[in-house]
């Protein structure tokens, strides 16, 4: 891809932005950055590329930068129905995502990982497990490295492993993973996209490119997911914690068994460090990942086994008087409550936060069958209330010190104090990691 004088607009300046601007300006293009932040606030960007080439357009973004440029390279968080995206379309020019970018440059073999729950655990361990097998290995993308920092670095790998959100798969045309998996599907971010189905097709596009040569990892046991893969081009890999496979990957009988063109290969899963039925499913799908591009079966396990959960995703705070604390800060959609919920029995469930606009009815099953107790917090309270306050004993708090001081009330010893919100968290705190510190400090506090 030549980029050399062409004229590229670079649309948003967070961290792919700043990292895409650096990018191309390096390699000769003539580039504009625009973001309706203005001035004040980018300076730090302004100056951090301040031995650049580059035309800012700050605080405002200007019709004919859309409409005249050769390439306009655009951030995840800015929407796809953005007017004047939409007026660059209509007048022919080409859109496109860092993803796409980055991926046109890219020669080591790329492993891309989405799904609603479990892309970054899933791809942090997948990136170990490369690791373990002495592979130089890239772990990027929505985990918060944008693909491009990898270009710029000029640094050679063996593989690239990368987190992929729905939103950079947005504007791809030619982004082919040798290897992508499908972790589960669920409803999230219907506060972007017009319906669920967007928002599955807009996930579906990992598959788009890939050929009989690629492979897709896929959830056996996700009828959505098992649906959707039964059209894909490539050659399908399926990973299942409920039945046996005959080419796949799945859980028995405390086994974790591989199977792949005849060969089989058994792991012994009572001593993985991560808990939590979800967190097979990740195992699996990651391990997939790296047998089939070439790790060897012992390396991999041992990656596997000794992995322990990231920070806010179901950690265990402390044990008070016979109650288990859990923060699962990071669980802001209601897929991934269902899982929290799996994982544990007589729970005093803390949720809600910012509503992102789905349905709560997922929860109906497991809040009846394994929540003695629900506190509800945030803007999304009256609308959970509304939908699960019948089904059990349920509460309202304030603020989440008060949900952690009722729940220590409410909950007898042996039971389990969990929060997991279903929600985002921009309504009370600045991101998911402010709530997960205020609550543990109120756990502490105990
Ligand atoms: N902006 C405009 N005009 C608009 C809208 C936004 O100029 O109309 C500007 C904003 O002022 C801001 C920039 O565009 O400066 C937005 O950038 P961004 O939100 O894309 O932020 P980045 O820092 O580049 O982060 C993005 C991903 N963010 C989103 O998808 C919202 C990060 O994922 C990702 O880690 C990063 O690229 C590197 O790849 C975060 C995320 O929340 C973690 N992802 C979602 C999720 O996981 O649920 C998908
Ligand atoms: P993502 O990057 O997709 O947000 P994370 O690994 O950060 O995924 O986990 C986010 C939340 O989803 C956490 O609450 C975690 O416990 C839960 N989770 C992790 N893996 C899965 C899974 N496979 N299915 C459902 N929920 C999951």
């Amino acid at each position: 891809m030549e980029l050399e004088n062409k004229n590229i607009l670079v649309v948003g300046l967070a961290r792919t932005g700043v990292s895409c601007a650096r990018f191309l300006s390096e390699r000769a293009a003539r580039v504009t950055a625009t973001d309706m932040r203005d001035e004040s606030e980018l300076a730090d960007v302004q100056s951090e590329l301040d031995s650049h080439n580059i035309r800012w357009v700050l605080g405002r973004h200007d019709e004919t930068d859309f409409t005249s440029a050769d390439l306009i390279v655009v951030s995840p968080g800015v929407p796809q129905n953005h007017p004047l995206l939409l007026k660059a379309l209509s007048a022919g020019v080409e859109i496109i995502s860092e993803i796409e970018l980055s991926a046109r440059f890219i020669s080591a073999p790329l492993v891309a990982i989405t799904g609603t729950n479990g892309k970054t655990t899933t791809t942090t361990l997948a990136g170990e497990i490369f690791k373990a097998n002495g592979f130089t290995t890239y772990i990027g993308g929505n985990i918060g490295e944008p693909l491009t920092d990898l270009l710029e670095s000029a640094r050679p790998v063996d593989i690239v492993v990368a987190e992929i959100s729905s939103f950079q798969l947005e504007w791809i045309s030619s982004f082919r993973p040798k290897v992508a998996a499908l972790l589960n599907l669920s409803e999230d971010h219907l506060d972007r996209y017009a319906g669920y189905q967007e928002y599955i097709d807009a996930k579906l596009r990992i598959f788009e490119n890939q050929t009989g040569e690629d492979l897709a990892i896929v959830n056996r046991d996700d009828a959505l997911v098992w649906k959707y893969a039964q059209g894909l081009k490539a050659r399908l890999f399926p990973f299942s914690r409920k039945q046996e496979l005959e080419e796949g990957i799945f859980h028995r009988d405390g086994v974790i068994c591989y199977r792949h063109e005849g060969i089989e290969v058994r792991f012994p899963a009572a001593d993985i460090k991560l808990k939590g039925v979800h967190n097979m499913e990740n195992i699996m799908a990651a391990m997939a990942c790296g047998l089939l591009t070439g790790c060897r079966p012992e390396e991999t396990f041992a990656a596997a086994r000794n992995f322990e959960s990231l920070h806010h995703r179901m950690e265990f705070v402390r044990k008070v008087k016979g109650v288990s604390y859990y923060e699962d800060s990071k669980a802001t959609n209601v897929g991934s409550v269902e899982k929290a919920l799996e994982s544990f029995d007589s729970i005093t469930l803390i949720a809600g936060g910012k509503d992102k606009g789905g349905s709560y009815t997922p929860l109906v099953a497991p809040i009846q069958e394994r929540v003695r107790h629900l506190i509800l917090i945030g803007e999304a309270a009256e609308r959970m209330q509304d939908e699960l306050g019948a089904l059990t004993d349920t509460h309202r708090a304030t603020t989440l010190e008060e949900a952690v001081w009722l729940s220590a009330q409410l909950t007898a010893s042996g039971g389990t104090v969990l929060m997991s919100p279903a929600c985002s968290s921009f309504d009370m705190f600045r991101d998911y990691e402010e709530r997960a510190q205020r609550f543990i400090a109120a756990v502490k506090a105990l």
